[in-house]
């Protein structure tokens, strides 16, 4: 049975803004303040949604959160008439509204991990939202992530969805941005590569001192557990502290990977040759490809600033890979230089295609970050819910209902307008009718 890989990328709420909610993530923190586009920046998104489309890739939508989230703001002592609340809460408590108002969600690598059913023990696709504790703004996700994987992936024959893991510290799971599969091809038994910041129970092992490191090994030993996958098969990487303190919050800023290409920075991991001896064994022989970008071609400040790492290989039906990156790479010359050598290179990554994603860039999230990957084999593919695949229809609607709904200019003290949050809510009332997922949000319950 034909496998294949679908990307599900997160349409841009109508809340995006610049808060400065993420320590650590140096385009979030260099961004504060700056007025955002939340009309342009779901644009972007759908625009590279439907270029993969077009390349014949499977390609599907997933939605956006209510934000602001007054539920949460309620639970944090603020009463009254929702109109209320918001404007309590932008008096009292400005960070927290702008916590509770993110549109972090658009972030979909950071959605769940995500595990093809060649790889679980009982043959379904599992499920896990990534708990995203170290980040207030991003805790607040899981809960609805989960009702509109749900949602999405509904047959319970093909798809098992679990809950996001204890919500501490300890368990810190960012889910995808930190995890790759590999394998020769989709259908087949793969690899799966869990990448973490920290050991959360061994103080004596080394750990990131300027930056937080989000997510522990500890939480990406319990997802694979959780989702029955094979010990021979899995193999673990700690990211280098150093990266982490230079802006590298996620390993999908340094490393990316895919069928059997892992593309990474020289810097990116601990013990970088035993990782890779780890993999090669797991992989069991075939073809493997090591592309090891050099910190003398690339420093670790330019792939940051350029988002090199947070690109998508892609595997296209015409055969080879292309690298999906953002427009900061050919803005980058080191960066833009190694692009061009590479694919020149014997490697199936053969070209590089560019696309305009700043809006969502100037909050630290590139073409990857946009996307959760799901291998789905034919049956599975016919049992996605049909409404969230990209196509022309789709995307023309899309475009109209963000012309509709949206703002094309949004700064902080926005945020406690309660006509923002009547456009937001109205606005997803009616994409959960365009997309057909039925209620998935707190107001539609
Ligand atoms: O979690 N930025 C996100 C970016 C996530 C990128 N995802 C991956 N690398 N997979 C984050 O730091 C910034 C929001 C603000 O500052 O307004 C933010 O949440």
């Amino acid at each position: 049975m034909k496998a294949l890989e679908a990307n599900f990328d997160g349409l841009v709420g109508p809340t995006h803004n610049y808060a400065g909610l993420s320590f650590g993530n140096v385009a979030s923190m260099g961004n504060e303040a700056a007025p955002s586009n939340p009309k342009e920046a779901a644009k972007q998104g759908l625009m590279k949604m439907k270029s993969l489309a077009d390349l014949g890739m499977l390609q599907g939508v997933l939605a956006p959160q209510e934000r602001p989230d007054v539920h949460t703001l309620r639970k944090l002592g603020f009463t009254g008439s929702d109109a209320q609340v918001l404007m309590q809460a932008a008096k009292q408590a400005p960070k927290v509204l702008a916590a509770v108002s993110s549109a972090s969600s658009m972030w979909t690598a950071n959605a769940a991990t995500v595990s093809p059913s060649a790889d679980t023990e009982d043959g379904r696709v599992h499920f896990t939202p990534a708990n995203l504790v170290n980040k207030f703004h991003r805790a607040i996700e899981h809960p609805v992530t989960g009702n509109i994987l749900q949602a999405m992936f509904a047959d319970e024959q093909h798809f098992a969805h679990h809950p996001a893991l204890p919500a501490v510290d300890h368990f810190g799971d960012e889910g995808a941005a930190n995890h790759t599969r590999f394998a020769q091809s989709y259908g087949e038994q793969g690899v799966e590569f869990f990448v973490f910041g920290k050991y959360a129970f061994d103080s004596s092992k080394v750990a990131p001192t300027r930056f937080p490191a989000r997510h522990t090994f500890e939480a990406s030993e319990a997802v694979a557990r959780l989702h029955g996958l094979n010990p021979a098969k899995v193999v673990y990487a700690q990211q280098n502290p150093a990266v982490i303190d230079a802006g590298v919050f996620h390993n999908d800023v340094i490393a990316v990977g895919n069928l059997n290409v892992s593309f990474y920075h020289q810097e990116a991991f601990l013990n970088t040759a035993e990782v890779n001896r780890q993999l090669s064994e797991a992989m069991g022989g075939g073809d493997f490809h090591f592309i090891e970008v050099p910190t003398a071609e690339v420093p670790v400040l330019d792939a940051v600033k350029s988002y090199l790492f947070n690109s998508q290989l892609i595997a296209l039906p015409t055969g080879g890979m292309a690298i999906v990156v953002p427009e900061e790479c050919r803005k980058t010359p080191t960066v833009w230089a190694y692009l061009n050598k590479l694919v020149t290179l014997n490697t199936p990554i053969r070209e590089v295609k560019v696309f305009n994603l700043t809006q969502s860039m100037s909050n630290g999230g590139g073409p990857a970050c946009l996307r959760l990957r799901v291998v789905l084999n034919e049956a599975e593919q016919q049992a996605v819910n049909p409404g969230v695949w990209m196509n022309d229809t789709l995307f023309n609607r899309l475009n109209l209902w963000v012309d509709n709904h949206y703002r094309d200019r949004l700064i902080e003290a926005d945020l406690a307008d309660p006509q923002l949050l009547i456009e937001s809510r109205s606005a997803l009332d009616e994409l959960t009718q365009i997309l057909k997922l039925g209620s998935v949000y707190p107001f539609q319950r």
